[in-house]
Formats: structure tokens, C-alpha cells, sequence
């Protein structure tokens, strides 16, 4: 096939069906040690080195792993995890003027995601049924910024540690989560940071302000993504929520991996869907 689809490991997607796909892993680097967010990546040993409570970061792709996931694709459709947290959009952009010169018939369209996890996963699977439909590459682009626009994330998390602790919200915001049973819920921005939106005292409150928010946002039956960190739980009681609401709604569950694990921490939930 012409075209494939490439992410990174944000969009907590290894594998796709029906197009080529590969993505380029982050990293998430825990004292010495490194653990690449790849499908040998065991969640378990990363969280038990995490418990010991040494410093951890996290690292983007660099060039070359993003021109090891082009391959040797003629046309590729690249979704990052957002510009406003992470370096990967500007690697893949780098990539991609190195893929291109290579031959004047090789094409990387880097799309911004301004977001990550359900929702790149959203814009994957959106890239893939346009793709699939047999649409020419100016029609899919067309049709994948337009998604881009209706897509949205919004977040629950418990705590706010790891994002602090490499500088993606400030300290005094993640001070907040220090009040045991407080849940933050936020979204991402249309700069693709984080933006805290409440703070909630208990979990089930917390997800039915989820969906309030969502309605406000305008979701009345599209795709819904959720993805958490060891909360199969309040996944499946969103997921009832939402289909109480909204019974057409098509709400999918999956844990997330390595780099959302480590940032949306223990018990955290992303929630991505369609307007
Ligand atoms: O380049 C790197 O090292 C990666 C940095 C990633 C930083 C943030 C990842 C957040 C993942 C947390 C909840 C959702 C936030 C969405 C904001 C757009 C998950």
C-alpha cells in the first residue's frame, strides 16, 4: 500500500489492522535505568522501580527512531503527541525533511495532535476508515484536520506528581492533588497543554462531571476512547454513564501503556471523544 500510518507511543496503540502502521517510542527513564514504551515494555517492573521513588523522566523519539517508523513508505500519515508538552512533533518534523529529501516522491504529513492517548487513537483510526474508503491524499488530509477539530480529551487524574516533576503543570496545581481523595479534572487545551477544569472530591463525582463536560462540548452519540491506568473500574463506570446518556455511543476501554502510565499516574483515566 501507498500510504502508513505512524505514531508514537503516546497514542497507546502498537498495532492496527488494515494499514500499515509502526510507531516510535518514548521513553521513560527511571534512575539508570530506561524503559523504552514498546511492546517488550512490562508496566509491572517499570511501576515497582517508579515505588522506590528515585528521579524518572521521560524521553521523546529522536529523528532517527521516526525514520525508522517511516520505513519506506511512500506516504505517511504521522499523529504526535501534542507540541505544547513534548519535542516528538518537532523530531517527526525534522524526520520528515530527511524522508522527503531522500526522493521527490516520498511524503510525511505530521499532524499535531495537540493531545495524546485516546485522542491520537481517535485520529489514527479516523486516518485509517479514510484510507481504507479509498479517498486520494488531499481528500484524506482534508478529512483528518477536519476530525482533528472535533476531536477532544479530557482527563481524572489522582495525582499530578509526575506531570509536576518534569515541568508540565506547575508545582502549586499539583499541590492540589496532595488532598487525599481529590480527583483534578481537566482537558486538553487548544494549545495542547493541560488546563485543569475541576477539582472533585471523590471519584464518581469526578466522572460525571466528565460528562457534563463532554455535553457541553457537544457529544451526543460519536466515538468515545477511554483509557486508564489500573481503574478498569471507573473506565467501566464512565463507559455507563456515557451509554446511559447516550445509547448509540461507541466506547471502547484499553489500559494505557508505558509514557500515559507513568504520566497519567496510578488510577488515572483520559477520556477521548467526538463532537
Ligand atoms: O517528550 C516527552 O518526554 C513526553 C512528555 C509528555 C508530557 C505529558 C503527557 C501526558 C499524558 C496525562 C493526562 C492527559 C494530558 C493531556 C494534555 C494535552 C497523560
Amino acid at each position: 500500500m501507498k500510504y502508513k500510518i505512524v505514531s508514537d507511543s503516546a497514542s497507546n496503540i502498537h498495532a492496527i489492522q488494515h494499514v500499515p502502521f509502526s510507531y516510535a517510542p518514548l521513553h521513560i527513564i527511571v534512575g539508570d535505568r530506561d524503559f523504552s514504551d514498546d511492546d517488550r515494555l512490562d508496566l509491572t517492573q517499570m511501576d515497582e522501580a517508579l515505588s522506590s521513588g528515585g528521579k524518572s523522566g521521560t524521553a521523546c523519539p529522536g529523528i532517527g527512531d521516526w525514520l525508522e517508523a517511516f520505513g519506506t513508505a511512500e506516504v505517511v500519515f504521522c499523529v504526535t503527541i501534542t507540541s505544547g508538552l513534548s519535542g516528538s512533533c518537532d523530531a517527526a518534523m525534522a524526520a520528515k525533511a530527511l524522508y522527503e529529501e531522500q526522493d521527490p516522491r516520498l511524503r510525511v504529513h505530521v499532524i499535531d495532535s495537540l493531545s495524546a492517548g485516546p485522542e491520537m487513537a481517535l485520529l489514527i483510526e479516523k486516518l485509517q476508515e479514510l484510507i481504507c474508503s479509498g479517498m486520494n491524499e488531499e481528500d484524506i488530509l482534508r478529512g483528518i484536520r477536519e476530525y482533528a477539530a472535533r476531536t477532544r480529551l479530557l482527563f481524572c487524574l489522582k495525582s499530578l506528581r509526575n506531570l509536576a516533576g518534569n515541568g508540565r503543570v506547575s508545582p502549586s496545581v499539583a499541590k492540589i492533588c496532595e488532598i487525599l481523595g481529590i480527583r483534578v479534572v481537566g482537558q486538553a487545551s487548544a494549545r495542547g497543554t493541560l488546563e485543569i477544569l475541576h477539582k472533585c472530591h471523590g471519584e464518581s463525582g469526578a466522572l460525571s462531571r466528565m460528562v457534563k463536560i463532554m455535553e457541553e462540548a457537544g457529544y451526543s452519540e460519536g466515538q468515545v476512547r477511554i483509557m486508564h491506568n489500573r481503574n478498569e473500574k471507573a473506565a467501566g463506570k464512565l463507559a455507563d454513564l456515557i451509554r446511559e446518556a447516550h445509547p448509540s455511543a461507541n466506547v471502547l476501554i484499553s489500559p494505557t501503556l508505558g509514557l500515559c502510565s507513568y504520566y497519567a499516574e496510578n488510577g488515572g483515566l483520559m477520556l477521548g471523544f467526538d463532537t
